[in-house]
């Protein structure tokens, strides 16, 4: 059988942080030869899928050999010879094989970058792009780019608390004119902040990282922007934010402190005040993590007041988990999920926290991780999955452009069948 495993094998490469990440290698009985990298994020979730490191000397304990001795031995003992087709059995025996909860004895980065080579190494064997592969024939919808052009919190040594400012260019015509509003936004961006005298340097998903005053200047910065780019705030760019709120309760608890500004303790009722206020002053039509994971009452909280009228993403909160999205649907604490393969640690069980959102009418957003590498799996993975906007960071540094590019690429591929419209 030509879609047959042949071999299976890994290799500890860099990630855009310089950090040890796993890069895997399947190859197929007709020959077909391929490769899938792992992210890692920095932000991270208590309960998501772990990344095994070694520990010790070798790069500050983030070495990732036993992960790699992990992919050459025991998975590639147990998936030798299966049929690369069969996503979900692969998936399921590692899985199995690992018999933890959380992936922590083979690693999550292990299982991960084979799962994602095996997808890769069978769309190519039976002929079919990788987004056809995983989204069928349906899959021609090509995401709005929501792309990070500031970046605080744990992203960059600056003074802004929330981590993430997005500009989401849902009026433009298509994703190549999306990807241009925003690209442009970011020059314009650029030469504002020179002309004030503030840093240009980026952060780690390559948007910029002054010392704002306050993070409303940076918010207000940003609308500056879009405007002296020649678009309409909220109606061609929209902003979406993450706060990434874990990062700024330091007991992920509900209890806030806003760290990077120095401006002090907030409960959890104030932060949702904080954000209200915003959400009615500036054009924001997306707002992730705005409470700790943690702070599931809080969450609700929030939903309750703006989930009709915004997207209210769970990400630590849900790390991209069946178990924890369900607990939100019951509960109401968002409308929609992060998606992110490394949060859970198979194609799979992504794939299935996508439909377990689907199913319950919200939506569902594919994001990388702050540290990434060239791989372009997720601009395929969010086409296939149809949920409308990604998010892959700015308009600077190769591991975030390539994702861009193969999505310009994807679009021209799907020639007039393209899709892009945000909802
Ligand atoms: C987030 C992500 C990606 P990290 O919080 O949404 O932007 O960051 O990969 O550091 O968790
Ligand atoms: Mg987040």
């Amino acid at each position: 059988m030509k879609t047959q495993i042949r071999s299976v094998s890994a290799l500890e490469i860099l990630d855009s942080r310089g950090n040890p990440t796993v890069r895997t290698f399947v190859e197929l009985e007709d020959g077909t030869k391929v490769s899938a990298s792992v992210p890692s994020g920095a932000s991270t979730g208590e309960n998501e899928a772990v990344e095994l490191r070694d520990g010790g000397k070798r790069y500050g304990g983030k070495g990732v050999e036993k992960a790699v001795a992990n992919v050459n031995n025991e998975i590639a003992e147990a998936i030798s010879g299966m049929d690369a087709t069969d996503q979900k059995a692969i998936d399921m025996l590692m899985i199995e094989i690992d018999g933890t909860e959380n992936k922590s004895r083979l690693g999550a980065n292990a299982i991960l970058g084979v799962s994602m080579a095996v997808a890769r190494a069978a769309s190519i064997s039976v002929g079919l792009p990788l987004y056809k592969y995983l989204g069928g024939s349906d899959a021609v919808r090509v995401p709005v780019p929501c792309m990070n052009i500031v970046n605080g919190g744990e992203h960059a040594d600056n003074s802004v608390d929330f981590q993430e400012f997005m500009a989401v260019p849902h009026g433009a015509p298509g994703f190549r004119e999306g990807l241009r509003y925003v690209a442009e936004t970011f020059h314009v961006l650029k030469s504002i902040l020179k002309s004030r005298g503030l840093s240009t340097g980026v952060g780690d998903e390559g948007g910029f990282a002054p010392d704002f005053k306050s993070n409303e200047e940076a918010i207000e910065t940003i609308i500056e922007a879009i405007e002296k780019a020649g678009y309409k705030p909220g109606v061609d760019i929209s902003i979406a934010m993450d706060t990434a709120a874990n990062s700024i309760s330091p007991g992920i608890d509900g209890n806030y402190d806003l760290i990077w500004s120095g401006k002090g303790k907030m409960t959890s009722d104030e932060l949702i005040a904080l954000e209200g206020e915003w959400i009615k002053k500036y054009p924001i039509i997306l707002w992730e993590d705005p409470l700790s994971e943690g702070d599931w009452e809080g969450f609700r909280k929030f939903t309750a007041l703006h989930g009709n009228d915004i997207e209210v993403v769970g990400d630590d909160l849900f790390v991209t988990n069946t178990k924890y999205i369900k607990r939100g649907i019951e509960e109401g604490s968002a409308n929609s999920a992060l998606i992110k393969l490394n949060q859970i640690g198979t194609v799979t069980e992504s794939i299935e926290a996508v439909k377990m959102c689907r199913e319950a009418g919200w939506r569902y957003f594919i994001s990388h991780r702050s540290g990434e590498t060239s791989d372009t799996f997720l601009a395929d993975f969010a086409v296939a999955m149809d949920g409308g906007h990604l998010k892959t960071g700015s308009a600077s540094r190769g591991e975030r452009i390539a994702k861009y590019n193969r999505l310009l690429e994807i679009e021209h591929e799907l020639k007039g069948l393209a899709e892009y419209r945000w909802k």
